[in-house]
Protein backbone atom coordinates (compact mmCIF):
# COMPACT_ATOMS: atom_id res chain seq x y z
CA UNK A 1 0.00 0.00 0.00
CA UNK A 2 1.13 3.85 -1.19
CA UNK A 3 2.18 5.87 2.11
CA UNK A 4 -0.37 8.29 0.31
CA UNK A 5 -3.44 5.72 0.57
CA UNK A 6 -2.13 4.67 4.39
CA UNK A 7 -2.03 8.41 5.40
CA UNK A 8 -5.82 8.61 4.83
CA UNK A 9 -6.64 5.33 6.34
CA UNK A 10 -8.74 5.89 9.64
CA UNK A 11 -7.04 3.18 11.59
CA UNK A 12 -5.77 -0.44 11.94
CA UNK A 13 -9.20 -2.00 10.84
CA UNK A 14 -9.91 -0.49 7.62
CA UNK A 15 -6.61 -0.44 6.87
CA UNK A 16 -7.28 -4.22 6.72
CA UNK A 17 -10.38 -4.13 4.55
CA UNK A 18 -8.43 -2.33 1.68
CA UNK A 19 -5.74 -4.76 2.06
CA UNK A 20 -8.66 -7.40 1.25
CA UNK A 21 -10.00 -5.45 -1.01
CA UNK A 22 -7.05 -5.66 -3.29
CA UNK A 23 -4.99 -8.19 -2.02
CA UNK A 24 -1.98 -6.06 -0.14
CA UNK A 25 -1.89 -3.85 -3.28
CA UNK A 26 -2.05 -0.09 -3.97
CA UNK A 27 -5.34 0.58 -4.57
CA UNK A 28 -5.85 2.72 -7.29
CA UNK A 29 -7.37 1.76 -10.42
CA UNK A 30 -5.25 1.08 -13.73
CA UNK A 31 -5.87 4.56 -15.41
CA UNK A 32 -4.58 6.54 -12.36
CA UNK A 33 -1.24 5.18 -12.24
CA UNK A 34 1.73 6.30 -14.61
CA UNK A 35 3.34 2.47 -14.41
CA UNK A 36 2.73 0.57 -17.44
CA UNK A 37 -0.13 2.24 -18.90
CA UNK A 38 -2.62 0.68 -21.10
CA UNK A 39 -4.08 2.86 -23.68
CA UNK A 40 -7.17 3.57 -21.60
CA UNK A 41 -5.34 4.63 -18.69
CA UNK A 42 -2.91 7.24 -20.61
CA UNK A 43 -5.86 8.47 -22.29
CA UNK A 44 -7.88 8.81 -18.97
CA UNK A 45 -4.39 10.52 -17.19
CA UNK A 46 -4.48 12.79 -19.87
CA UNK A 47 -7.86 13.94 -19.75
CA UNK A 48 -7.43 14.27 -15.79
CA UNK A 49 -3.99 16.21 -16.38
CA UNK A 50 -6.34 18.71 -18.88
CA UNK A 51 -9.24 19.09 -16.57
CA UNK A 52 -6.37 19.35 -13.51
CA UNK A 53 -4.57 22.39 -15.97
CA UNK A 54 -8.10 24.03 -17.11
CA UNK A 55 -8.48 25.05 -13.30
CA UNK A 56 -5.25 27.38 -13.44
CA UNK A 57 -3.44 27.62 -16.39
CA UNK A 58 -1.57 30.10 -15.49
CA UNK A 59 0.13 27.66 -13.01
CA UNK A 60 -0.10 24.34 -14.26
CA UNK A 61 2.56 23.27 -16.84
CA UNK A 62 1.83 20.82 -20.06
CA UNK A 63 4.85 18.72 -19.88
CA UNK A 64 4.49 16.51 -16.33
CA UNK A 65 7.68 14.72 -17.12
CA UNK A 66 9.72 15.43 -14.16
CA UNK A 67 6.44 15.69 -11.74
CA UNK A 68 7.05 19.41 -10.99
CA UNK A 69 5.52 20.52 -7.68
CA UNK A 70 2.61 22.19 -8.69
CA UNK A 71 0.03 22.62 -6.38
CA UNK A 72 -3.75 24.24 -7.08
CA UNK A 73 -5.49 25.83 -4.29
CA UNK A 74 -9.32 24.74 -3.03
CA UNK A 75 -10.83 28.08 -4.00
CA UNK A 76 -9.94 26.85 -7.85
CA UNK A 77 -10.58 23.47 -7.47
CA UNK A 78 -13.95 23.31 -6.04
CA UNK A 79 -15.58 25.37 -8.93
CA UNK A 80 -15.50 22.07 -10.79
CA UNK A 81 -18.86 21.52 -12.00
CA UNK A 82 -18.06 17.92 -10.16
CA UNK A 83 -17.73 19.24 -6.78
CA UNK A 84 -19.23 22.85 -6.66
CA UNK A 85 -23.04 21.86 -5.52
CA UNK A 86 -21.51 19.12 -3.23
CA UNK A 87 -22.23 20.37 0.48
CA UNK A 88 -18.95 18.30 0.82
CA UNK A 89 -16.86 20.31 -1.57
CA UNK A 90 -14.20 21.75 1.28
CA UNK A 91 -13.88 18.56 3.06
CA UNK A 92 -13.52 16.34 0.13
CA UNK A 93 -10.69 18.44 -0.99
CA UNK A 94 -9.14 18.68 2.26
CA UNK A 95 -9.28 15.19 2.51
CA UNK A 96 -7.38 14.32 -0.66
CA UNK A 97 -4.93 17.62 0.36
CA UNK A 98 -1.30 16.02 0.76
CA UNK A 99 -0.72 19.32 2.45
CA UNK A 100 -3.99 19.21 4.87
CA UNK A 101 -4.65 22.99 3.01
CA UNK A 102 -6.96 21.73 0.66
CA UNK A 103 -4.23 22.39 -2.13
CA UNK A 104 -4.12 19.52 -4.46
CA UNK A 105 -0.84 18.36 -6.39
CA UNK A 106 -1.66 16.97 -9.92
CA UNK A 107 -1.33 13.18 -7.59
CA UNK A 108 -3.85 14.45 -5.25
CA UNK A 109 -6.20 15.38 -7.81
CA UNK A 110 -5.49 11.70 -9.34
CA UNK A 111 -6.33 10.01 -5.93
CA UNK A 112 -9.54 11.81 -5.38
CA UNK A 113 -10.74 11.25 -8.58
CA UNK A 114 -9.76 7.21 -8.37
CA UNK A 115 -11.48 6.94 -4.95
CA UNK A 116 -14.51 8.51 -5.46
CA UNK A 117 -15.01 7.96 -9.41
CA UNK A 118 -18.37 5.27 -10.49
CA UNK A 119 -15.68 2.08 -10.30
CA UNK A 120 -14.83 2.65 -7.25
CA UNK A 121 -15.66 0.08 -4.98
CA UNK A 122 -18.21 1.11 -1.76
CA UNK A 123 -15.58 -0.35 0.79
CA UNK A 124 -12.94 2.49 -0.55
CA UNK A 125 -15.39 5.10 -0.46
CA UNK A 126 -16.82 4.49 3.06
CA UNK A 127 -12.85 4.41 4.10
CA UNK A 128 -12.82 8.39 2.54
CA UNK A 129 -16.19 9.07 3.44
CA UNK A 130 -15.31 8.45 7.15
CA UNK A 131 -12.30 10.60 6.79
CA UNK A 132 -14.45 13.34 5.52
CA UNK A 133 -16.89 13.05 8.28
CA UNK A 134 -14.37 13.14 10.85
CA UNK A 135 -13.80 17.01 10.92
CA UNK A 136 -11.53 17.23 13.93
CA UNK A 137 -9.26 13.89 12.52
CA UNK A 138 -9.36 12.10 15.51
CA UNK A 139 -10.53 9.12 13.90
CA UNK A 140 -13.54 9.28 15.45
CA UNK A 141 -16.91 10.85 14.49
CA UNK A 142 -18.25 12.69 17.72
CA UNK A 143 -20.82 14.32 18.23
CA UNK A 144 -19.88 17.22 17.17
CA UNK A 145 -18.71 15.99 13.64
CA UNK A 146 -22.32 14.56 12.87
CA UNK A 147 -23.42 18.32 13.95
CA UNK A 148 -21.20 19.73 11.20
CA UNK A 149 -22.22 16.86 9.30
CA UNK A 150 -26.26 17.46 9.55
CA UNK A 151 -26.04 20.80 9.17
CA UNK A 152 -24.16 20.65 5.80
CA UNK A 153 -26.61 18.35 4.75
CA UNK A 154 -29.67 20.28 5.71
CA UNK A 155 -27.61 23.60 5.17
CA UNK A 156 -28.99 24.96 8.34
CA UNK A 157 -32.84 24.32 7.74
CA UNK A 158 -32.83 22.40 11.46
CA UNK A 159 -32.52 24.61 14.56
CA UNK A 160 -30.11 23.48 17.01
CA UNK A 161 -32.25 21.59 18.98
CA UNK A 162 -33.34 19.49 16.48
CA UNK A 163 -29.76 18.98 15.06
CA UNK A 164 -28.90 17.93 18.80
CA UNK A 165 -31.68 15.34 18.72
CA UNK A 166 -30.84 13.76 15.79
CA UNK A 167 -27.42 13.58 16.52
CA UNK A 168 -27.89 12.10 20.01
CA UNK A 169 -30.12 9.61 18.28
CA UNK A 170 -27.99 8.94 15.47
CA UNK A 171 -25.07 8.14 18.13
CA UNK A 172 -27.26 6.08 20.36
CA UNK A 173 -28.45 3.91 17.22
CA UNK A 174 -24.85 3.27 15.67
CA UNK A 175 -22.89 3.23 18.44
CA UNK A 176 -21.78 -0.53 18.66
CA UNK A 177 -19.46 0.00 21.77
CA UNK A 178 -21.20 2.16 23.92
CA UNK A 179 -18.15 4.53 23.87
CA UNK A 180 -20.52 7.32 22.79
CA UNK A 181 -18.94 8.67 19.23
CA UNK A 182 -18.54 6.47 16.11
CA UNK A 183 -15.41 4.36 15.77
CA UNK A 184 -14.68 2.94 12.01
CA UNK A 185 -16.47 -0.09 12.34
CA UNK A 186 -19.21 1.84 14.05
CA UNK A 187 -19.38 3.50 10.86
CA UNK A 188 -18.97 0.48 8.65
CA UNK A 189 -22.39 -0.76 10.51
CA UNK A 190 -23.91 2.54 10.09
CA UNK A 191 -22.99 2.56 6.33
CA UNK A 192 -24.32 -1.09 5.61
CA UNK A 193 -27.75 -0.22 6.54
CA UNK A 194 -27.85 2.86 4.49
CA UNK A 195 -27.45 2.11 0.53
CA UNK A 196 -27.75 6.08 -0.50
CA UNK A 197 -25.46 7.36 2.30
CA UNK A 198 -22.18 7.33 0.16
CA UNK A 199 -23.98 9.52 -2.68
CA UNK A 200 -22.32 12.79 -1.87
CA UNK A 201 -18.92 10.66 -2.34
CA UNK A 202 -19.67 9.92 -5.69
CA UNK A 203 -17.85 11.98 -8.56
CA UNK A 204 -17.51 11.15 -12.13
CA UNK A 205 -15.31 12.54 -14.87
CA1 LIG B 1 -13.66 13.30 14.98
CA1 LIG C 1 -18.47 3.67 19.50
Amino acid sequence: MSRRCADLLPDAKPAQSVMQLCDGRIHRPGWATSRQPSPRSSWRRIRLHARYRELAPHLVPLDYTNNPDIKVPMTLIITMPELKENPFRERIVETFSEDRQGNLSFNDFIDMFSALCEASPRELKTIYAFKIYDFNRDNFICKEDLEKTLNKLTKGELTPEEVTLVCDKAIEEADLDGDNKLSFADFENMISKAPDFLSNFHIRI
